[in-house]
Formats: structure tokens, C-alpha cells, sequence
């Protein structure tokens, strides 16, 4: 049994123990009389307990419920699940109060907003032994060195996930933005309801920086996405991969590992980078600030949990994501870390940039993805 797998084993018998033991008989009447040293003593700080339920705040379809189950028989505790279909989302119900969340899964660019704003909790190591497990790679993320704040979750892409079956793989965003109304699958089309994902694939498009701060180039791309509508179905972040599977819709902007869990249901749906590029992303698991001591106790726990090898790779076999835990990649195997669609080769990771922040740049973004959807 791994060293830490024992350390959420004892806490989860130290746990148990406390509640089942008798309540402490009174104290019987000194004897003595009191030692005057005694008083001097400073209390003792009270021990923190975990919270028996936690809510983690993720995105759709991102883990195995499995894995709840497993954790509550180990530890006790119930890990509850909300989900959001964006960053930003996430961000502004955070920003507009909601609390009673332990967990939460930004993406890169937004931890590096959430630190600034002092939205996040520090974690106690003490509490994560697993932290060792990730890959040297992720212990000095830029936009948190050393996991000060966050824990790498998962990693992946965006791009265009398509039914092979009717089309030939997309090789440009051109299929996209500018498709074809004499095909017979118009309008059987969805983009990411996102805006720093659906500005940067039209800022690709246009061969254009995805963190420009230039308001021309962002009217141009805002132009783009809007003469792109007619042949979209909508905008979804939640079901793409599943209307591509189905074969309502034939093409989808999307993430890589939603389009494999798709394949399970239909072996024509395909995924592919545009030789424009794409976006590479690394989600993460936070404690927002919010969170009470036993919740954060309860949620560094949960993290802990994640990062065991077997755990990491039930977590990448269920979505078809990559996993930052090295030891969690031995276990997943020569095929799976040798898929393309999960770990892309050096000549596709050369074709993707990281979404950055943008600072006082954002609400331009988002007031011009607005105006996208509004028009
Ligand atoms: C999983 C969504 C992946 C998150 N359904 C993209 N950052």
C-alpha cells in the first residue's frame, strides 16, 4: 500500500475513531490543589475536523462518479457536484458571492486571475503527500510555481471534432468560419460558448495572437465569428460531442477528450487540430477562499485522493484526458499515452498557444462575445 493511501486511511480511522468513542468522563475533583504553572498554559488550538460533505464545482462529465463512491468508503466523505460550462461562468458566480463550493477546476489563465484577486486558498502540502506523484512538469506551472495554490487536474485541447462518416477531416478553421451553404450539413454546426475559446479560434483563423490586446484585430475577429453564425446551430459547451455522436450535428469546436468519450457511442466521431493551430489548456483543482477550514481540510483530502496513481488514471480513462500525475501515466500504458488525440506529437503541440490572461482586456472580450451572440 502506497505511503499515502495509509496517510487518508489513518486520517479517515483517527475520523471514525472520534466519533465512536464515549463521551469523556467529568473530569474527577482534583486532589490537589491546582498547580499554578498549569493556568499559564496557552489552550491548545482546537484540531480541525473535516466537513463531512463538500461541493466541487467542476466542469461537465469531468470525472468518474466512481470515484466519489470509493472516497466516501475510504474517508466518510460525501463530494457533491455542481457544474459550469466556462471559466468565466465559474468566475462570476464566485465573484457575485456564491460560497459553499471546496472545489473548484479553472483553467490556467484564470488561477493566474483568481490569485491576483486573492479568490484562492493556499493549500497545506502537509495534507497532499500525493503532490509528489505529478510530473516535474507540473510542479512549476507558470501561472502557479511550486502548487502554491492548485493542483494540475487534467490537460488537453481545442479543436474540431467531426463525424468521419459524412466529412473529410476539417484541415482549417475555414470549415468553420467560412463553410460552404450548399452542403448538405449547414447549420450542422456548434462552437464553444466561450469567449476567450471562440475569439481564439477566430483570432487563429485570422492568423492573429489568441491574447492580442489590439482593438482592431478583435473587431475583425468579432466580424468572423458573427459571419460564421448562419451556419452554426449554436453555441454549447456541455452536449457538442454528443450531437456529433448522434449525428445531429456533423461538426463541432470543441476538446479532445469529449470527442473519445463520444467514439464510444459512434466510432465515426473523429478530432483533429486545424494547421492554423488550436488552444492547449491545463485545467486545475483550487479551494476557493470561501471555503471553511473543515472544508478545505475535507477538499485538500479529495486532492490528495486524486493524485493516487490508480485514482489519476481511473480520472484519464473515464475522460480521455491527459494527466499531469507521472505515476498515475505509468499505469495507463504505452496506448493510451501513445494516442494522438491525447498527447499530441511534437508537430501539433508546436501549432497550440496557451489562452493568457488579458488583465483590464477582459471586459472587452466579453462585452464583444456578447455582442457576437446578441447579434
Ligand atoms: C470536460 C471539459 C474539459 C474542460 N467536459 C476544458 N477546459
Amino acid at each position: 500500500m502506497s505511503r499515502s493511501l495509509l496517510f487518508v486511511m489513518l486520517v479517515a480511522v483517527v475520523l471514525v475513531a472520534v466519533a465512536c468513542a464515549p463521551p469523556p468522563a467529568p473530569a474527577p475533583a482534583p486532589a490537589q490543589p491546582e498547580q499554578p504553572a498549569a493556568a499559564e498554559q496557552p489552550p491548545a488550538a482546537p484540531e480541525v475536523q473535516p466537513a463531512s460533505e463538500i461541493v466541487l464545482y467542476n466542469w461537465s462529465e469531468y470525472i468518474d462518479p466512481e470515484i466519489y463512491t470509493q472516497f466516501k468508503e475510504l474517508t466518510g466523505i460525501d463530494v457533491l457536484e455542481d457544474n459550469f460550462s466556462s471559466n468565466e461562468e465559474m468566475l462570476a458566480k464566485l465573484q457575485g458571492g456564491a460560497s459553499g463550493y471546496a472545489l473548484i477546476v479553472p483553467s490556467d489563465y484564470t488561477v493566474a486571475i483568481m490569485i491576483e484577486e486573492g479568490m484562492l486558498h493556499k493549500l497545506d502540502h502537509d495534507n497532499i503527500p500525493n503532490l509528489v506523484n505529478l510530473s516535474e512538469r507540473f510542479r512549476n506551472v507558470p501561472y502557479d510555481p511550486g502548487n502554491v495554490y492548485c493542483v494540475p487536474y487534467q490537460w488537453g485541447t481545442t479543436g474540431i471534432g467531426y463525424d468521419s462518416a459524412v466529412i473529410d477531416a476539417p484541415t482549417s478553421w475555414a470549415a468553420i468560419f467560412e463553410p460552404d451553404p450548399n452542403t448538405p450539413w449547414y447549420g450542422r454546426t456548434t462552437m464553444l460558448d466561450d469567449p476567450r475559446e471562440s475569439f481564439a479560434a477566430a483570432l487563429t483563423y485570422l492568423g492573429y495572437d489568441i491574447n492580442t490586446t489590439d482593438e482592431k484585430q478583435l473587431q475583425e475577429a468579432k466580424e468572423v465569428l458573427i459571419r460564421a453564425k448562419p451556419g452554426l446551430s449554436g453555441y454549447d459547451s456541455d452536449t457538442f460531442e454528443d450531437l456529433v455522436a448522434s449525428g445531429e450535428n456533423v461538426m463541432a469546436h470543441g476538446w479532445n477528450g469529449d470527442f473519445l468519450v463520444a467514439q464510444e457511442d459512434n466510432e465515426n466521431v473523429a478530432y483533429v487540430v486545424p494547421e492554423e493551430g488550436g488552444v492547449v489548456w491545463v485545467d486545475n483543482i483550487c479551494i476557493p477562499a470561501t471555503a471553511t477550514p473543515e472544508q478545505k481540510l475535507a477538499a485538500e483530502m479529495f486532492i490528495n485522493y486524486l493524485l493516487e496513481p490508480e485514482v489519476g488514471a481511473q480520472l484519464s480513462e473515464y475522460n480521455y484526458y491527459a494527466s499531469p500525475n507521472a505515476a498515475a501515466e505509468e499505469i495507463l500504458g504505452e496506448e493510451f499515452l501513445g494516442d494522438p488525440t491525447i498527447y499530441p506529437p511534437p508537430e501539433v503541440l508546436e501549432k497550440l498557444q496557451y489562452i493568457e490572461p488579458v488583465g483590464e482586456m477582459e471586459s472587452l472580450y466579453q462585452r464583444l462575445w456578447d455582442e457576437v451572440k446578441s447579434s
